[in-house]
């Protein structure tokens, strides 16, 4: 039997390229050998802004279409919708109670969301138990994140093991799995932050469903330095090196050659240009998909297959912990 993936990306904004390098491009490397599970987690894209309803709507669809068309496949993954599995939600409360305070208190996602927010709600301190709960209904071997979901994910781990100890052997200890290239796309304005969804500023993301003028403009614009020199140093030039981590990823050549490659350009002009291609070459391919499938019924055909086989795990491990704990009869 295959070992099992899960994973998924909030619909709290439109996907980014950000997205495509630390996650997606892991479910497409690992979809045949891993029986996948990719669900969209719509009730953590609450924890930041109330969206419009129709607006989250079509959002979840769009994730689903925009998975499909990057080339993830329905025979080698189920994609499912948190909210349709009851379980998730159930088993979150468990973990609420497993869980002390300080211990949420640490998770920097917390931290770095709450500076930002005028009111700050629960959910977004305790969605890491949300998040565990997710992971732990489905025996999930490997988690395939960026970088910021490696706190969540040693929590996970931790309360994996603390329930497996209080009571009995019920979960898999899972596993993250991080990208060694890719694992943290900066925002293209301020390179000291991640490139992100749900940023106010859209200029600082390149979405995947970005128009060829839009991703143009935004790379041209991209923050970078004066020293007209390419090569890749995070700490002295932050900007460049983004930039050259986001050409390495998409053309799936390691950092090392992508940096012999420009050693010798002088113009940033052009090495953007190179950049804005290897986005392009990418993303064009995975828009002219994504425009077709929008239109069938493909997606909500492929969501109630994954809804029925989601909720079969799901209740069957939380009824487990039900009867652990001693709720009910
Ligand atoms: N900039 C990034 N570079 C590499 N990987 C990234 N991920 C997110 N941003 C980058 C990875 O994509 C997945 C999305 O997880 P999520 O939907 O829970 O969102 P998030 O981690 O909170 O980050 P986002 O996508 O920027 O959303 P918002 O703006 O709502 O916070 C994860 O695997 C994440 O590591």
């Amino acid at each position: 039997m295959k070992k099992r993936l899960l994973s998924g990306l909030q619909p709290s904004g439109e996907l980014t390229i950000g997205n495509y390098c630390g996650s997606i491009r892991q479910f497409l490397q690992f979809q045949k050998e891993y029986d996948s599970f990719l669900f969209i987690p719509d009730m953590h894209s609450i924890t930041v802004v109330r969206e419009n309803p129709d607006l989250l709507r079509k959002r979840i669809r769009r994730f689903v279409a925009l998975y499909l068309a990057s080339g993830l496949d329905a025979n080698n993954c189920t994609f499912y919708i948190q909210s349709e599995v009851s379980a998730h939600n159930q088993l979150a409360w468990v973990f609420e109670c497993l869980t002390c305070m300080g211990e949420l208190s640490r998770m920097t996602q917390f931290k770095d969301k709450s500076t930002k927010l005028k009111n700050i709600c629960c959910g977004l301190f305790t969605y890491p138990l949300l998040m565990a709960a997710d992971i732990l209904l489905y025996d999930a071997h490997i988690v395939p994140v960026g970088s910021d979901q490696k706190q969540h994910i040693e929590l996970t781990r931790s309360i994996a093991q603390r329930f497996n100890h209080l009571y009995k052997e019920v979960f898999l200890v899972p596993k993250a799995v991080i990208p060694e290239v890719g694992a943290k796309i900066k925002d293209l304005q301020d390179p000291e932050k991640k490139m992100s969804k749900s940023n106010g500023d859209t200029n600082g993301s390149i979405f995947l469903l970005d128009d060829e003028k839009t991703i143009r403009k935004k790379i041209s614009r991209a923050i970078t330095d004066s020293e007209k020199k390419i090569y890749y140093d995070k700490t002295k030039k932050p900007g460049i090196s983004n930039l050259i981590t986001i050409y390495s990823v998409l053309k799936a050549i390691p950092l090392s050659i992508t940096t012999k490659k420009f050693k010798n350009m002088t113009s940033y002009g052009d090495f953007k240009q190179k950049v804005i291609d290897a986005i392009l070459e990418t993303i064009v391919p995975i828009q002219e998909k994504y425009y077709q499938i929008e239109k069938t019924s493909l997606i909500n055909e492929i969501l109630d297959i994954g809804k029925k086989k989601a909720n079969q795990i799901a209740s069957a491990k939380y009824e487990k912990v039900r009867r652990l704990i001693g709720f009910g009869r």
